[in-house]
């Protein structure tokens, strides 16, 4: 199967941090596309034209990010990173949409301007940038430092902020922010972080 995505895709990321966390590397063919200039293919394989994408080995398409995770996490049950038990599993389900919602304001003010070449309107800036804030505050509170064990919520987490350093440097995501700041200087030496890491 086959994966299509981008290093700079903090949804991609996600996908792939879990495929190297389950030892799953071999069994998927990576394939890499720039959102702008393979525009049209990625049209052609996802009708929301957004990536990532999983091409399985019988056509068969999945989408979008959280979809592909749950399927990627069920390629092997001994170690799964979306708990079975219902009190864990949504726990870490919403971090990944807290995760994933938080990055969906990030690419509303980056990708308007990557697009159009001009700046959103002040007042929706405004609005997705205390999105944002809001959601690291919850991050902050709801982040649990399980050592080394790792779940597909913190991987989330971690795309997110990953995302954060590379397109907001200037955000100042860690001022007041303790927990998360210990837990991601922590996270981000894992092997399928500094894997990933994006390149432009
Ligand atoms: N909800 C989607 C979001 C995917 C998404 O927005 N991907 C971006 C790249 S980071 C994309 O493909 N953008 C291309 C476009 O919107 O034209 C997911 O979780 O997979």
């Amino acid at each position: 199967m086959q994966l299509i995505y981008s290093t700079t895709s903090p949804y991609a990321r996600k996908a792939r941090m879990l495929i190297i966390e389950k030892g799953l590397v071999d069994h998927f063919e990576f394939y890499q596309v720039n959102t702008l200039q393979d525009a049209e293919f990625i049209r052609g394989v996802n009708p929301l034209g957004k990536i990532p994408a999983l091409v399985l080995s019988d056509g068969e398409v999945l989408y979008d990010s959280p979809v592909i995770c749950e399927f990627i996490d069920l390629l092997d049950h001994s170690t799964l990173l979306i708990p079975a038990e219902k009190q864990s599993r949504f726990e870490v389900l919403t971090n990944q949409a807290l995760a994933d919602g938080l990055l969906d304001a990030v690419i509303a003010i980056v990708a308007f301007k990557k697009h159009s070449g001009e700046e959103l309107p002040r007042t929706l800036v405004e609005k997705h940038t205390k999105s944002i804030f809001r959601s690291l505050d919850a991050m902050e509170s709801r982040i649990t430092d399980a050592g080394e064990v790792i779940d597909l919520g913190q991987l989330a987490f971690a795309a997110a902020i990953g995302f954060i350093e590379l397109r907001m440097p200037d955000l100042n995501w860690m001022a007041g922010r303790n927990e998360l700041s210990n837990w991601f200087s922590r996270i981000k030496k894992r092997a399928s972080f500094i894997q990933t890491r994006p390149v432009e």
